[in-house]
C-alpha cells in the first residue's frame, strides 16, 4: 500500500498562492496556519484594540486577548494609555482576567504583587534582602493613539511605517472628535468562520445584495465607474456621482481632507482612507439618512458629511460620520471562530433618549453584521468540503485581492527571516 502523501508545507502553499484567487483551505481551515496567522501577522503588525473612549478615567483597563497573548490596556494617571503583557513577573500569572474594569493598581490574584498603571512594581510581600523591584515591572507592548483609537503591536520592532500612515490619515480623523466621544454600544459577535474570510468579505460590496439596511443609506459601488457599472445599479451610480460633486463642495468649504488614500498591500501597515457621500439625506447610518444624534461629533456645520471610511490591514475599518462613528476590530479566536468587536462612538455629552434613540442608531450596522456572520460562515462550510477549489475575485473584488496579496506577503516575510 502506497504511504499517503505528505500534506503540502505551509511554505509550498504559501509560495504556490494563485494570484487573484481565494486562498486555498488549509490556509483557511488549519491549526498550523491559525498559528502562523497570529505569530506572521497579528504578533507583528499594528493591530487596532480600542478607541480611547473605552478608557475614559485612570486606571479604567481593557484586556485585548490574541492567540497566546493577553495585553492590558489601561489609562494612567497622565492620562496616557499604556499597554503591558498581562504576565506577572512573579510566576508569570495572567494577572487581570477580566475583559474590562477599573483599578488602582494592578494587582495579581495569585500572589498578590502589585504594580502602578504605569507598569512598575510597587510591593511584592516577602522577598529575600536585596530584591529589587525596579527590575520587575511589567513588559510594555509598543502603544499609538491616532485621534482617538488606540493601536498595539506585540513585535519587539513594530513596522516603522506607522508614523508616516498615522501622520497622513490624522488630519481625516481628527475633526471627528473622537477624543471626545463616548461609547453608546458595543457589541461582540463570534463569527463561524476564518478571520480572514471576515476580512475578506468586508472589503467588497459584490454581496451587499444581502444588506437591504445598509443598501438604503450606502452607496454599494465598490470600484464601479460610468464605464463599468451594471444595469441595476446605474441609477444609484446616478445619484452618487450628484451627490458626490455636491459633498466635495462641502468638504472643501470645511477644510476637510477628502483625497483618497489607497496603499493596502503595498507596505506593512496597509491602508486605505476614503471620503464619500451617504445616499438620502446624506447624513448617517439610518433608515432615510438623516442624523441618528441630534449633538454631532465636532462643531460642524452641518451633518451632511456622508462619512469617512478607513480600512486598516490586518484587524479593522470604520466609518466616521457628522453624528458618529463605528470602529469594528476583528480578532482571531480559532481557525473557525472569529471576534468582531463593534463599537458605535458619539458626542461625550450626547444623552441616550434626548439626542439619540440607540436602537436608531445601531440598527443599521447591528443588521449588517448578522448579515455579515451569515454570509462568512457559509463560506467557511463550503471551504471545509474537499470539494473546494479556490475561485476567482471579480474587480469589484480587488481590495479583496489587495488584502490577500498582503497577508500572503507578510507571511512570505516571516517565513524568509
Ligand atoms: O464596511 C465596509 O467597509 C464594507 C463595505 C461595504 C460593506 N461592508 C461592510
Ligand atoms: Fe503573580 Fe505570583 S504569579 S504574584
Ligand atoms: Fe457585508
Amino acid at each position: 500500500m502506497n504511504a499517503p502523501a505528505p500534506a503540502t508545507s505551509a511554505a509550498d502553499l504559501v509560495a504556490r498562492r494563485p494570484v487573484g484567487h481565494s486562498l486555498e483551505a488549509p490556509f483557511y481551515l488549519s491549526d498550523d496556519f491559525f498559528g502562523l496567522d497570529i505569530e506572521a501577522v497579528f504578533a507583528r503588525s499594528w493591530i487596532f484594540a480600542a478607541a480611547e473612549a473605552e478608557l475614559p478615567e485612570p486606571g479604567d483597563y481593557i484586556t485585548v486577548t490574541v492567540g497566546p497573548y493577553s495585553v492590558i490596556l489601561v489609562r494612567d494617571d497622565d492620562e496616557e494609555v499604556r499597554a503591558f503583557h498581562n504576565v506577572c513577573r512573579h510566576r508569570g500569572a495572567r494577572i487581570l482576567n477580566q475583559e474590562r474594569g477599573s483599578v488602582g493598581n494592578i494587582v495579581c490574584g495569585y500572589h498578590h504583587w502589585t504594580y502602578g498603571v504605569d507598569g512598575t512594581l510597587l510591593h511584592a510581600e516577602s522577598q529575600a534582602p536585596g530584591f529589587d523591584p525596579s527590575c520587575f515591572g511589567l513588559k510594555s507592548v509598543h502603544v499609538r493613539t491616532i485621534a482617538g483609537l488606540v493601536f498595539l503591536c506585540l513585535a519587539a520592532q513594530p513596522p516603522s511605517d506607522f508614523d508616516e500612515v498615522a501622520d497622513r490619515v490624522e488630519p481625516y480623523i481628527a475633526p471627528h472628535n473622537l477624543r471626545h466621544a463616548k461609547v453608546a454600544k458595543q457589541i461582540d459577535l463570534v463569527e463561524h468562520a476564518n478571520w480572514k474570510l471576515t476580512m475578506e468579505n468586508n472589503r467588497e460590496c459584490y454581496h451587499c445584495a444581502g444588506h437591504p439596511e445598509l443598501q438604503r443609506c450606502y452607496f454599494p459601488l465598490y470600484n464601479f465607474t460610468e464605464k463599468n457599472v451594471p444595469p441595476a445599479l446605474r441609477p444609484t451610480y446616478e445619484r452618487f456621482v450628484k451627490a458626490e460633486a455636491e459633498a466635495h463642495e462641502t468638504y472643501e468649504s470645511l477644510g476637510l481632507p477628502y483625497a483618497t488614500i489607497e496603499e493596502l498591500d503595498n507596505r506593512p501597515t496597509g491602508f486605505r482612507i476614503q471620503r464619500e457621500p451617504l445616499d438620502l439625506a446624506g447624513e448617517s447610518f439610518t433608515a432615510d439618512g438623516k442624523a441618528a444624534v441630534k449633538r454631532l461629533l465636532a462643531d460642524f456645520p452641518t451633518a451632511r458629511l456622508g462619512r469617512l471610511g478607513f480600512h486598516l490591514q490586518p484587524n479593522a475599518w470604520f466609518h466616521f460620520a457628522a453624528d458618529h462613528a463605528v470602529t469594528f476590530a476583528v480578532i482571531p479566536l480559532a481557525p473557525d471562530r472569529t471576534l468582531v468587536r463593534t463599537t458605535w462612538l458619539v458626542h461625550a455629552e450626547a444623552v441616550e433618549g434626548v439626542d439619540y434613540d440607540l436602537d436608531t442608531l445601531t440598527h443599521i450596522w447591528a443588521a449588517t453584521n448578522e448579515q455579515d456572520a451569515a454570509f462568512v460562515a457559509r463560506a467557511h462550510q463550503g471551504i471545509s468540503s474537499p470539494a473546494y477549489v479556490p475561485g476567482p475575485y471579480s474587480p469589484t473584488e480587488s481590495q479583496v485581492e489587495d488584502f490577500i496579496n498582503w497577508y500572503i506577503t507578510r507571511l512570505k516575510a516571516y517565513l524568509e527571516r
